[in-house]
């Protein structure tokens, strides 16, 4: 493989530092990654599942206190405190770098330190990032190797240059007490110790692509953003694409690769997946914004996928997939999950790998356990998807988990209001991050515990992009998740979303008139297509609904917010706060 003198200085340096073995290249090849397959089925790593039913699959576990992100334990190192501002962890750089030295002195000794060169997004397209990961993990390596594209073709991008993300991980004893995912922004360089789950070690993921990845935005004009990326084919052919933000598990990977229900099929509507959790956005030569996926897999929450709410989710996990932390069925050799059928393995064992019954009441698998599927698995994949230039973005989404106050879908007035209706997203907690589930809390942009430096300085970065994008998406709220007095979603969901979806992309062509409401533009709820579906327009009249008690109440959660982020917000968000406290008021 082609060198770079600054990736072999750096990996000595790391090397002197862990003291592994030996050290190993990954090359991206089929026989090492089969050769790896079969070490780490040696050691009890990962399980080779029954190949008839489900071809190049393996079962892994992490450890029980390791199954989800550790907000509390992520820092974003900057010089100053100021710079990753208050809603980030912070620790200075020189002392982080000495304290995670100590944990990682001679961590690898006795292990084989794995090298993964690897490029976020088709090596070679503008928006393309690369990085190289040293790890002593199998499961990352085959894990990167679906999630990202790695070898030969990295290093020859690479060249003679020394722009590339240097991330270092060490399992060392899984101790949570010095679990540490540290980002230094300034550095390009990701240090992660302590921790086996996919979201604190696949570096490329939520480490480089949106914490490193939105500081470099920010400096070089860009966005990186917790969004998936959707095309609707229309019966003429002609494809519109939409990016959505929504918080860890509240169903971007659903929306992503939907099935459009009958009514659209039936007239020749199609929906395309382009990407289920990450974008990387540009201003094009036209003026409009452009987005890639720079992720090359997906890495999908298991429990609740089935043939039913998410059949191309469920066919793009039935080969070459690594499932991690569901139930194991013992007879079959194979896996399951709360949600996949009705039918609990008989002779099973639980996520943590003990004999599990069902009828006992508990899990089988971890809330948080997940697939990692190459996304050309997907049988809705995009033909775009590796198109260096990204694709033409209609209208940006934003949502989360709320009960009660966010409407099924509205319209932000403009881009300005729009950033302001991302900055005051708010969710209920979900098992992806370690902590209490159900929890309502502010998660702007679905960017909480991803953006690299002060959420401020992000806000106004937003307000920036409205600058440079010339042809700008117009910008939408949606919530999927409304409870009725019994606590039962409302709103159908799942595939049913795309009838918000056509509505949302007939306004972005002038078709579809909206009534003006004091958090924006609302549909009229005939405009929401009900055919087919088991509520009617009645029931989407009161979805639709805004209850001025509870925004008024939000608005004052969101003010404590603001002061939280500090003095960093901008002055424009401040003055759309006020407007939406004056009209509010005024209803
Ligand atoms: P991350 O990978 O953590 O970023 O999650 P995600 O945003 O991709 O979420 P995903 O699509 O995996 O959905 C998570 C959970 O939300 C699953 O249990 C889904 O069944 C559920 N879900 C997704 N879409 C809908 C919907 O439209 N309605 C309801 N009620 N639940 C949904
Ligand atoms: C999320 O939590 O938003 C995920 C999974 O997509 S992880 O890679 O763990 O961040
Ligand atoms: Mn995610």
């Amino acid at each position: 493989m082609r060198q770079n003198q600054y990736v072999n200085a750096w990996i000595r340096e790391m090397a002197d530092m862990t003291r592994p073995d030996k050290i190993v290249w990954i090359d991206g090849s089929d026989e090492q990654a089969e050769a790896l397959r079969a070490e780490a089925c040696s050691t009890g790593e990962m399980i080779k599942l029954n190949q008839e039913l489900l071809p190049g699959c393996y079962l892994h576990r992490s450890a029980v206190n390791d199954v989800a992100r550790v907000e509390g334990r992520t820092f974003i190192c900057t010089p100053t405190k100021e710079e990753a501002g208050n809603i980030n962890n912070w620790m200075d750089p020189a002392e982080c770098y000495a304290k995670l030295s100590e944990i990682y002195k001679g961590s690898m000794v006795g292990r084989t330190m794995y090298v993964i060169p690897y490029s976020m997004g088709v090596p070679g397209s503008p928006f393309s990032k690369i990085g190289v990961e040293l790890t002593d993990s199998i499961y990352v390596v085959l894990s990167m190797l679906i999630m990202t594209r790695v070898g030969e073709a990295v290093m020859e991008a690479l060249a003679d240059s020394p722009d590339f993300i240097k991330g270092l991980h060490a399992k060392a004893d899984l101790d949570e007490e010095k679990r540490y995912i540290c980002h230094f922004p300034q550095d390009n360089t990701i240090w992660s110790v302590n921790s086996g789950y996919g979201g604190n070690v696949l570096l490329g993921k939520k480490c480089f692509a949106l914490r490193i990845a939105s500081y470099l935005g920010r400096k070089e004009g860009w966005m990186a953003e917790h969004m998936l990326i959707l095309g609707i084919q229309f019966p003429s052919g002609d494809v519109k694409y939409i990016c959505a933000a929504f918080p860890s598990a509240c169903g971007k990977t659903n929306l992503a690769m939907l099935i459009p229900p009958e009514y659209y099929a039936k007239q020749g509507y199609k929906v395309w997946c382009v990407g289920d959790d990450i974008s990387w956005l540009r201003p094009g030569p036209d003026g409009r914004l452009y987005a890639i996926n720079p992720e090359n897999g997906f890495f999908g929450v298991a429990p609740g996928t089935n043939a039913h709410s998410n059949p191309n989710a469920l066919a793009s996990t039935r080969k070459n997939t690594i499932f991690t932390n569901v139930a194991y069925d013992i007879d079959q050799n194979t896996v399951w999950w709360e949600g996949l059928d009705k039918n609990p393995p008989k002779h099973a064992l639980n996520w943590k790998g003990e004999p599990w019954d069902a009828a006992d009441g508990t899990k089988g698998a971890h809330p948080n356990s997940r697939f990692t599927a190459p996304a050309k698995n997907c049988p809705v994949i995009s033909d775009q998807f590796e198109n260096p230039n990204g694709v033409p973005i209609s209208a940006i989404v934003f949502g989360g988990r709320r009960a009660k106050t966010a409407p099924l879908v509205y319209q932000s007035f403009d881009w300005n209001h729009g950033t302001f209706v991302g900055s005051i997203m708010a969710s209920e907690t979900t098992a992806a991050a370690s902590g209490a589930v159900g929890v309502v809390r502010r998660d702007p942009m679905a960017m909480r515990p991803f953006v690299g430096y002060n959420m401020g300085d992000y806000f106004a970065h937003w307000l920036e992009m409205g600058h440079l994008i010339k042809n700008k998406p117009l910008i939408f709220h949606v919530n999927w998740f409304r409870t009725d007095d019994e606590g039962h979603f409302i709103w159908p969901g799942f595939g049913d979303n795309m009838r918000v979806l056509m509505w949302i992309l007939r306004r972005c062509e002038g078709k579809v008139d909206a009534r003006t409401s004091a958090i924006g533009y609302l549909p009229y709820a005939k405009d929401i297509e009900v055919e087919g579906l088991s509520v009617g327009t009645d029931t989407v009249e009161d979805l639709l609904t805004v209850d001025k008690a509870s925004w008024l109440e939000d608005v004052d959660n969101i003010e404590d917010f603001y002061a939280q982020i500090g003095d960093s917000v901008p002055a424009e968000l401040h003055a759309q706060l006020d407007a939406l406290k004056q009209r509010l008021s005024d209803m």
